[in-house]
């Protein structure tokens, strides 16, 4: 079948124009990848162009050999994904060792897949350990978490502690908390080890004055996590922006309580008294 007419595909497409409507993606930032069911793969297989040659990766995930991936493009706009696809996407295989990926569909007119391929899939490769449910991984300039990377310490515990308390869904929605990077060059090895480090732990990790990645099972829970964080960093950025000390909020038992009523566990570790 036409990989355009397929379901992940029409999803993927939908899901960057979400993001771009919701102003994350100014000109070529950001990124999307999903890895293909195999299913999908196999579904596909009779309308991959012939491949191109095989590169080089930078980084290897054994675990994710011979895996097909959607992706979208380096350099390319996510404002664009929808009404031109083959032209910004592409479907990537990797070599058996995981070192290497060939392109195998789209890209049409020239291009790469997106710069911070090494971190999409060392993500990957985590989240797909853990759980082989795991599908997506997203990276979005989300403003008001990049707003918030200038004011408060760079410190998993900080972030996670302050945006639960920004909306009574987050720590449901997050419960696992959300890590930080401190500042560093994007697109290499270095900065791919230290995000796939954290996603061993949260589904959410914050670049500092960057942006955010988001792991996800599908393309609605990983949309709507990244959708729910920046929400709360917003949030956070109009209390801030009023006053430097909130009135009330909800406090350490408080959340307890809501641990106990909707079925997760909250780490002790993000309940610090202040
Ligand atoms: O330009 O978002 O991190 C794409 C990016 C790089
Ligand atoms: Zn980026």
């Amino acid at each position: 079948m036409n990989v355009m007419e397929q379901p992940f595909f029409k999803e993927f497409c939908k899901m960057c124009q979400m993001g771009f409507d919701q102003g994350w993606y100014e000109r070529n930032g950001g990124n999307l990848s999903y890895r293909l069911k195999d299913e999908e793969a196999d579904a596909i297989r009779n309308d991959l162009d012939d491949p191109k040659d095989w590169k080089e990766i930078g980084i290897s995930v054994p675990a994710l050999g011979k895996e097909y991936f959607l992706v979208t493009g380096s350099g390319k706009y996510f404002g664009n994904v929808k009404d031109d696809p083959e032209n910004n996407v592409c479907v990537i295989e990797l070599n058996v060792e995981g070192t290497k990926y060939r392109i195998v569909w789209g890209l049409e007119s020239g291009g790469v897949p997106t710069s911070e391929l090494p971190s999409h899939l060392m993500n990957h490769e985590v989240k797909a350990k853990i759980d082989p449910e795991y599908r997506l991984i997203y990276h979005a300039h989300t403003t008001n978490i990049i707003a918030l990377t200038f004011v408060l310490p760079l410190e998993d515990k900080v972030f996670t502690r302050e945006l639960w308390e920004m909306a009574t869904e987050c720590p449901v929605v997050f419960p696992d908390g959300v890590g930080v990077v401190e500042w560093m060059v994007p697109g290499g090895r270095k900065i791919a080890a230290k995000t796939s480090k954290l996603m061993e732990k949260y589904d959410l990790a914050i670049w500092a004055h960057h942006g955010t990645f988001a792991a996800g099972k599908d393309f609605d829970l990983t949309f709507g996590l990244m959708h729910t964080v920046e929400k709360a960093a917003e949030i956070l950025v109009k209390v801030l922006s009023m006053t430097n000390s909130k009135r009330q909020t909800i406090e350490p038992d408080q959340f307890r309580k809501l641990a106990t009523d909707f079925n997760v566990t909250l780490p002790e570790e993000f309940l610090y008294e202040k």
